[in-house]
């Protein structure tokens, strides 16, 4: 049995986000379902901000903060439906919505005057409203719409719109620091995540698909209790490691060629965000081994510096610094480091970024500057990052001809903790003879 998880605590959330919206009115629709095809739906994912205050995974359902009234935390959810129930499972309802989700009052959303009434008086009481702009056009419409109708309700005063101001603004604050809570959800989906990467290493063989070994993560993942992915598996082998989106996953894998796996798992709404590289014969060749190594150092040497006081912006430009030393000595680059760092001569080698923020979504919410956006901010114990440096030579490189077809990226999940940090996802080896060894076994 694993441990059980400390609970997150909705409540303690909604009453920190009530208390910084002020006089404010909050609108979270649930995420919209999408229709695959038919009368069949894409797999429903409740919407990260609407479940981060709620914990309620039903669609067609509205959250509604305002302070100033008698029932600051309203939910407008989907009315009991035995024979829709009989089809879906169960519907919560606006009584459960009360009773077990903490809702100060709670209505159905399938008559839309409820939420639409009760917007508006918010509105009327209320100085500035929180709502995302530009995700769903629909709701956008209908927000505007209520704006103007509580505009008109005024009367003659020359008062002119409410601002809309991004709750993900607050939210992605509050969702950047992560509690205990948080950081064990965090780490059960890197430790089932290196697992699955662990299970990958043993069974690739040349003469397998990229799918088998997708296949065999997704296993992996569900059969440790993850409820989903927590992005598309990227599986790919050879010169595809170089697509840094890849996503077909169909190609057939090619003995003394290198599997690069960017995969995790999402585990109650917090997901993990690995990527490992290893040869699918379980040995590397001379060359997949000085790239290997290159990207290898600058990542230990990034996780070593990543601690409160640094930023994401640091631990970028130190990447960059030991990766075009490593492509120096590999006669890759030549010239001064101080000019080939201002040439960005690095960029065709290494495109991408260095981290991003991790947690409920794999880039997660959270400004990277400071308040006034102009300086990269400093880490903070409970942030949670990924570090991810790497190296591509793909097909049309302008490398040295015996790297081409080399694409490494090594990325491990890192809590900052007060005294520097903890990695996640120490369960998924890095070092070259741990992944050769794993690989020979089966
Ligand atoms: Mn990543």
């Amino acid at each position: 049995m694993k441990k059980p998880l400390h609970p997150i605590d909705f409540s303690h959330r909604r009453k920190q986000f009530l208390t910084k919206i002020k006089k404010g009115v909050a609108v979270f629709p649930a995420a919209p379902e999408v229709i695959r095809n038919n009368d069949v739906h894409h797999e429903y994912r409740q919407d990260s901000n609407f479940f981060y205050l709620s914990g309620f995974e039903e669609p067609n359902s509205i959250l509604l903060f305002a302070n100033q009234t008698k029932t600051p935390f309203q939910m407008f959810v989907q009315p009991k439906d035995t024979t829709k129930e009989l089809w879906e499972g169960k519907i919560i309802g606006p009584e459960g919505a009360k009773k077990k989700f903490g809702a100060d009052a709670a209505f159905s959303s399938s008559d839309p005057s409820l939420f639409n009434e009760a917007f508006v008086k918010a509105l009327l009481e209320a100085d500035v409203l929180y709502y995302r702009l530009g995700l769903n056009e629909d709701w956008d419409r209908r927000i505007f719409s209520l704006m103007k109708k509580a505009v008109r309700q005024l009367g003659r005063t020359g008062r002119g719109f409410w601002p809309i101001h991004d709750p993900n603004e607050i939210l992605g604050e509050m969702r950047l620091i992560k509690t205990r809570a948080e950081a064990e959800r965090l780490e059960r989906a890197a430790n089932i995540t290196a697992e699955a990467h662990v299970s990958a290493m043993k069974i690739a063989k040349p003469g397998m698909f990229e799918y088998e070994i997708e296949a065999a993560l997704y296993h992996a993942f569900r059969g440790q209790g993850a409820g989903r992915l927590g992005y598309g598996s990227i599986v790919a082998g050879g010169s595809n490691a170089c697509v840094l989106h890849y996503v077909a996953n169909n190609k057939y894998l090619e003995d003394k060629e290198l599997l690069l796996i960017d995969a995790g798992a999402e585990f109650d709404y917090y997901t993990a965000d690995i990527t490992r590289c290893f040869p699918t014969n379980g040995q590397f060749t001379p060359e997949q081994r000085e790239i290997y190594s290159a990207v290898l150092k600058a990542q230990k040497s990034c996780v070593k510096m990543a601690r409160p006081g640094k930023s994401m912006k640091d631990l970028h430009n130190h990447a960059i610094e030991v990766l075009v030393e490593e492509l120096k000595n590999l006669k890759v680059l030549k010239g001064s480091s101080a000019s080939l760092i201002k040439q960005k001569a690095y960029l065709p080698f290494f495109p991408h970024g260095t981290g991003h923020w991790l947690g409920m979504d794999v880039h997660d919410s959270g400004r990277y500057f400071s308040e006034s956006y102009d300086t990269p901010r400093h880490l903070e114990p409970g942030m949670v990052i990924t570090i991810e440096p790497g190296l591509y030579f793909g097909e049309s490189s302008k490398g040295p001809s015996k790297y081409k077809g080399i694409g490494i990226r090594i990325e491990d999940d890192v809590l900052i903790t007060s005294s520097g940090n903890k990695v996640l996802t120490t369960g998924a080896p890095k070092e070259i003879e741990e992944i050769e060894s794993l690989c020979q076994s089966t």
